[in-house]
C-alpha cells in the first residue's frame, strides 16, 4: 500500500511529469525563518547521530544558508557529485510518477514549506522533510546508486502488483533506515533525519525494536505513518542495501506470497534482534487515545 490515495488530481499548474517551478524568489521571509529554525534544531541534533555521508552532504551541498535553498543552486553541486538533480513539486505524487523521477536521477521534492505552527509534525512531505532530509544523502555515491536502483525496481514492481512490499523496503531504509558504524547506530533516513524528536527516539530510546535488515522481512512487516516507529532495521553498509537491489526481486515476490504481514512491534524467532525493544512509548500512546 503506497503512502497516497491511489488516484489525486494533477494541479494545472504542474507538467505533465508533475513539475512545477520551484519560484524560490516568491518565498516570504517568514517561510525562509521556518527553514532557518529547523536546520538550526536538526544541525544542533544530529553530530553523533546522524551518519557521515550526510552530515559530508549537508556540508558540500553547502545547505548552511539562512534559508529555504534556490533548487538551482544546489542542483550545480549535486549534479556535479552524483548526476542528481532535485525536481520540485506540488506535494505528494502518484507512484508512476515518484518512481520514474528516481529511476533518472530526479529527486521529486515538495515547494511548500510548514507553517509555524507544524514545526513538529507534519503528515505531508514538505521541502524541509525532502530537501534537507533525503537530498545531503543523495551526494554519496553508493546511496545515489540505491535510490535510482529502487525507482528501477518501483516501476517494475508496480508492473506486478508488488507495490506494497517496495514501499515497506522505502519506509524502513530511505525514510526510517539506521547504519551500523564503529562508533555506533546512525541514521540515514530522511523521516528521522528531519524529525527533532524522532532523531532522539530512533538512536537513544529504549522503546522501539531495533533489528539487523532482511529483505524479506522488512518487506513483510507493516509501518506506522502517524508516530515514530516501533521497529528499526539497521544495515551493515550502504554498500549492503544497494547489493539488496542487485537480486532478483521476482524470486523475492514469489517466496513473499501467501506469507503473513508481520505486525510492527512483533519479535520473530530468525530476528538479529540489537534492542529488544519495551514498546513503553508506543503503549503510553495507545493509552492515551
Ligand atoms: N511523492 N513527492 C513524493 N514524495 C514521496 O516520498 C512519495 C511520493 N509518492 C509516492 C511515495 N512517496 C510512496 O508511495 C513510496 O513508497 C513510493
Ligand atoms: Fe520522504
Amino acid at each position: 500500500m503506497s503512502l497516497i490515495p491511489e488516484v489525486i488530481a494533477k494541479p494545472p499548474s504542474a507538467r505533465a511529469d508533475w513539475t512545477i517551478d520551484q519560484s524560490w524568489t516568491r518565498y516570504s521571509s517568514a517561510q525562509h525563518q521556518v527553514w532557518a529554525t529547523l536546520y538550526k534544531r536538526q544541525t544542533d541534533l544530529l553530530p553523533g547521530r546522524a551518519c557521515d555521508p550526510f552530515l559530508k552532504g549537508l556540508d558540500a551541498l553547502d545547505l548552511r544558508r539562512s534559508g529555504i535553498p534556490d533548487f538551482a543552486r544546489i542542483n550545480e553541486g549535486l549534479f556535479q557529485l552524483t548526476g542528481w538533480t532535485v525536481v520540485a513539486v506540488p506535494g505528494l505524487v502518484p507512484d508512476a510518477v515518484f518512481f520514474d523521477h528516481l529511476a533518472n536521477r530526479r529527486f521529486p521534492a515538495g515547494q511548500f514549506i510548514r507553517r509555524p505552527d507544524q514545526m513538529d509534525y507534519l503528515q505531508e512531505p514538505d521541502i524541509f522533510h525532502d530537501v534537507f532530509g533525503h537530498v545531503p544523502m543523495l551526494t554519496d555515491p553508493v546511496f545515489a546508486d540505491y535510490m535510482q536502483a529502487y525507482g528501477q525496481g518501483g516501476l517494475r514492481a508496480m508492473g506486478r502488483g508488488q507495490l506494497h512490499n517496495l514501499a515497506r523496503l522505502y519506509w524502513y531504509t530511505v525514510e526510517f533506515g539506521l547504519l551500523r558504524t564503529p562508533q555506533g547506530l546512525r541514521i540515514y533516513g530522511a523521516g528521522i533525519l528531519s524529525s527533532a524528536s524522532e532523531s532522539v527516539f530512533a538512536i537513544e530510546d529504549p522503546s522501539p525494536n531495533r533489528l539487523d535488515f532482511d529483505l524479506q522481512r522488512v518487506m513483510r512487516t507493516r509501518y506506522r505513518i502517524d508516530d515514530f516507529q516501533q521497529t528499526y532495521f539497521v544495515v551493515p553498509s550502504l554498500q549492503a542495501l544497494l547489493n539488496v537491489t542487485l537480486r532478483d526481486f521476482g524470486a523475492v515476490y514469489e517466496r513473499l506470497e501467501g506469507q503473513p504481514d508481520i505486525p510492527i512491534d512483533a519479535l520473530l524467532p530468525g530476528d538479529q534482534v540489537i534492542t529488544r525493544g519495551t514498546q513503553a512509548y508506543a503503549n503510553k500512546r495507545q493509552a492515551q487515545t
